[in-house]
């Protein structure tokens, strides 16, 4: 018996590894539902925020899970997280026996889809290729391990006089190849890129590590809802968050919310104190800003930046009205600067990088 269990949840595991580079921070899960000891549906969790790996393959098999074994290789979730509990959908659907791999290190979850179960006559066991799974989603189980702060890193590109786009928003590109590669791999390293909406109009980003690593989480600071629909930074390559603050345009955010961006609706003032406690919710924590200017300077006038990070290319793009990398406020005096210290500075060929740390 347990023989069988090995072999599908092998199967499972190995689809959840389909969403390596989308989900953190959230698990790889695979998912695949059999009967009459044949393979109805499989599923996996695509992209954070998205559908989880159960209802995925709950989806697929429709009428044929009636009776079937679900095999999961996390401890199906009984909570309300940023989609409905699965422990839920798995009773609705008429699932006979639940054989799970890790239980879930999530507090907010863990060991309550056991009652669920319980109580709906499923039968349930768990740990199978518990140490596997739990390898594969190391990151994941990690989260919960230590307390975690946030730690926000600015960065910008921008030309020897400090501009980081033209007025007409044009940006293409000021640094070199070299320095956008290593900015790749820094996205690979955090868990989310924050990033007004004039960038996402402007530039049209991908916002991804672009194959160097798994893609951090965009976060989209848009009041008015003005992004585009299609703007690439909605595409399925890594999970998307939307704030804004709006009643209107109740289509728009269907449309969004149906290509599995998560939106979050703030007060009139989106305030990036309360965006910061909403993602550390969503275990978020990590923070690579990535501008523009505005909401560089937003950041840094409320005191939330630990760290920057700022590509300097040897090029003069002049122009009163191009813009700078930090916007905002500003300080009133100059003895109110912000100071940086451990200053490094690293070639990129003949680009530069300045990164430091916010003295605080
Ligand atoms: C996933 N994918 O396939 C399963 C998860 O905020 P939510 O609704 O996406 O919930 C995230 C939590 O749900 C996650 O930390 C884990 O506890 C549980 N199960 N999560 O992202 C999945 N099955
Ligand atoms: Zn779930």
């Amino acid at each position: 018996m347990n023989s069988i269990h090995k072999k599908y949840m092998k199967i499972a595991l190995q689809i959840s590894l389909k969403g390596r580079r989308s989900v953190y921070p959230n698990p790889m899960v695979g998912c695949v539902i059999v009967k009459n000891n044949t393979i109805v549906a499989k599923g996996w969790h695509e992209r954070f925020g998205g559908h989880h790996a159960e209802i995925e393959a709950l989806n697929k098999a429709g009428n044929k899970a009636r009776g079937a074994d679900l095999y999961v290789t996390l401890e199906p979730c009984a909570h309300w997280g940023k989609t409905p509990p699965c422990a839920d959908a798995i009773v609705k659907a008429g699932i006979a026996r639940v054989i799970y791999g890790m239980p879930d290190p999530n507090p907010a979850t863990s060991c309550q889809c056991h009652n669920a179960f319980k109580q709906s006559g499923i039968a349930y066991i768990g740990g199978i290729l518990k140490r596997d799974i739990e390898f594969v989603n190391k990151d994941y189980c990690d989260i919960f391990k230590k307390s975690r702060k946030m730690h926000v890193i600015a960065k910008s590109a921008m030309s020897l006089d400090g501009k980081i786009a033209l007025a007409s928003g044009d940006s293409r590109w000021i640094t070199s190849e070299k320095a956008r590669n290593y900015v790749h791999v820094m996205r690979a390293g955090v868990d989310g890129i924050m990033v007004g909406v004039n960038t996402v109009i402007m530039d049209n980003p991908n916002l991804t590590s672009h194959g160097k690593g798994r893609n951090p989480v965009r976060i989209i600071i848009d009041p008015r809802l003005r992004s585009p629909v299609n703007s690439n930074v909605f595409n399925s390559a890594a999970g998307t968050i939307l704030f804004h603050s709006t009643d209107k345009l109740k289509a728009k955010l269907s449309a969004l919310k149906n290509k599995g961006v998560v939106v979050v609706k703030m007060n009139k003032q989106i305030d990036l104190k309360n965006m910061f406690s909403i993602l550390s919710k969503m275990h978020i924590y990590n923070i690579l800003i990535e501008g523009g200017g505005k909401t560089i300077g937003r950041a840094f006038d409320a005191g939330l930046v630990n760290e920057v990070a700022f590509f300097i290319a040897p090029k003069i793009v002049g122009g009163c009205n191009s813009i700078t990398p930090v916007e905002g406020k500003g300080v009133a005096h100059i003895a109110d600067a912000v100071t940086l210290g451990s200053v490094s500075i690293k070639r990129l060929g003949n680009d530069m990088l300045i990164s430091a740390a916010v003295v605080k």
